[in-house]
């Protein structure tokens, strides 16, 4: 019998309600259909011996296998190796990334010490599914360990071209051991095709665009893209109950004769947020006739407060929305309401469905489940408009939002005026278009194809 085994830097805890119904759900569904397990860090810090002890837990329907972080691990592995190098250079923020050699040596440890604990997890007929940057490394660890099994590994943010990747230390290290996985999966096909550049100029490898693999370091693998989605009904429907209702009502008493945008995405330098007020900002000074008629909200949950770039960046929307506030607002209205903590997703469901725009400008992003999740809370009879960058991989496949270019901070002011006086006609068509993409790439099909593509690397 064939189990999954699931690997993340985080094990996400199913009782969380701000992660129920998202990816933690989608990955959840899949181990009980397979039965398995899922590894990875219980999101503690402990420095006596019993970090060391692997936790089993299966009150979820299927079992998690955590271990915790010393503070020497979680200072190199995850705020340093993780945060500090790996996630800037992968966004393309070189003037933002920090290596240092005692990072990159953490980061391979804990990788390392992966390995062992999960090595003796792994039974013989498992296929093991890798997840993100944290964990580049192990599928090689596990390999030098004697493990034959399918392995794969999918990378949720951007591939960057060959010029800022091998600004990661280790670079080549990091590509060789992607070729110890049997099915590399990425967001979009501009990630593959960076990836393709990087083993044909640096790696002296060759590709088959028909076969979907790559051939290098001796081994070929699959290699394609696999762009995640989310549960589309599931999200429609937490945007339709009483409860919805009753938050859409609320949000439209508070804000009534004003069209509502809407931005949420977790506090990042990634996210565009200062670039995404100051479109705003143009938007109410050329366009004076929507002062008093549109209010955006903005939702940002901290995350990583302990990196300075986090900092600075929190502190420089609270200077740019106190400035657009204290320019524009008045005793009737306020501008910008900016919301800096983290909002039950059933809220957030219905706060989409009762937004008319959907302002979703990332300077450069993965994929971006946000842009998706608006798209299935709106009203089909009457929906909103989808604002979205074209550095988001969701835009590869959302081609029917008003596609943006997040830097030209006037171009999105002007989309966002061309957004609020939209026709219905034409919300409703670009909406349908839209929907259709959301639920032709939905969350079932990522880990379908994905889990199929590694059973069948597995047979071969
Ligand atoms: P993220 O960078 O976290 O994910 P995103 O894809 O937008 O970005 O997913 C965020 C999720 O968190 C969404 O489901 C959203 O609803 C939820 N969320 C955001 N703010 C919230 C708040 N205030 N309260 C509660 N929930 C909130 C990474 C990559 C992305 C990639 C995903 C999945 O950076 O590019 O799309 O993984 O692969």
């Amino acid at each position: 019998m064939t189990r999954l085994v699931m690997v993340s830097n985080r094990v996400a805890d199913p009782g969380k309600d701000s992660q129920s119904g998202g990816l933690a759900v989608a990955l959840g569904d899949a181990l009980r259909e397979y039965g398995g397990i899922w590894f990875g860090w219980d999101g503690r810090i402990d420095d006596t011996p019993a970090h060391q002890r692997v936790a089993l837990n299966d009150d979820a329907g299927y079992c998690t296998a955590t271990l915790s972080l010393t503070q020497q691990e979680y200072d190199g592995y995850y705020n340093g190796m993780g945060n500090n190098v790996l996630w800037p250079i992968l966004h393309y923020r070189l003037d933002l990334a920090k290596p240092e050699k005692a990072y990159t040596d953490a980061y391979m440890q804990v990788n390392r010490r992966f390995a062992d604990t999960l090595r003796a997890l792994v039974q013989s007929n498992d296929l093991v599914w890798i997840h993100d940057y944290h964990l580049f490394p192990l599928g090689a660890e596990l390999r030098a360990r004697g493990c034959g099994n399918p392995l794969g590994f999918f990378l949720h943010i951007p591939f960057p071209p060959p010029d800022i990747l091998r600004a990661m230390p280790d670079c080549e290290a990091i590509i060789r051991a992607l070729f110890s996985y049997d099915v590399v999966g990425m967001q979009t096909a501009g990630d593959i095709a960076n990836f393709k550049r990087y083993i044909t100029d640096q790696a002296d490898g060759t590709i088959d665009d028909a076969a979907g693999t790559a051939t290098a370091f001796g081994r070929t693998i699959t290699v394609k893209a696999y762009p995640i989605g989310i549960d589309v009904d599931t999200f429609r429907a937490m945007a339709r109950t009483d409860e919805a209702e009753g938050v859409i009502d609320r949000l439209q008493r508070r804000t009534s004769e004003t069209i509502q945008i809407i931005g949420v995405d977790r506090l990042d330098y990634s996210k565009g947020l200062p670039e995404r007020f100051t479109a705003f900002q143009y938007m109410l000074e050329r366009y004076t006739g929507h002062q008093k008629g549109v209010t955006l909200m903005q939702i940002a949950p901290p995350t990583r407060e302990n990196v300075d770039a986090y900092s600075d960046i929190r502190e420089e929307l609270e200077r740019r929305s106190g400035a657009i506030n204290g320019q524009f607002a008045d005793f009737d209205w306020t501008p910008i309401r900016y919301i800096h903590r983290p909002i039950a997703r059933r809220t957030l469901a219905a706060l989409f469905r009762g937004s008319r725009i959907g302002l979703v400008t990332p300077l450069r992003d993965g994929m971006n489940l946000v842009a998706k999740e608006y798209v299935a809370a709106q009203n089909d009879d009457d929906p909103g408009v989808l604002i979205l960058s074209k550095f988001a991989g969701a835009a590869e496949d959302l081609q029917d939002a008003l596609l943006v270019n997040p830097y030209d901070t006037s171009e999105v002011g002007e989309k966002i005026a061309e957004a609020i006086s939209m026709p219905l006609g034409q919300r409703r068509e670009r909406h349908e278009a839209l929907l259709a993409r959301v639920r032709a790439n939905d969350v079932n099909r990522w880990r379908s194809s994905f889990i199929s593509d590694l059973s069948r690397a597995g047979e071969a």
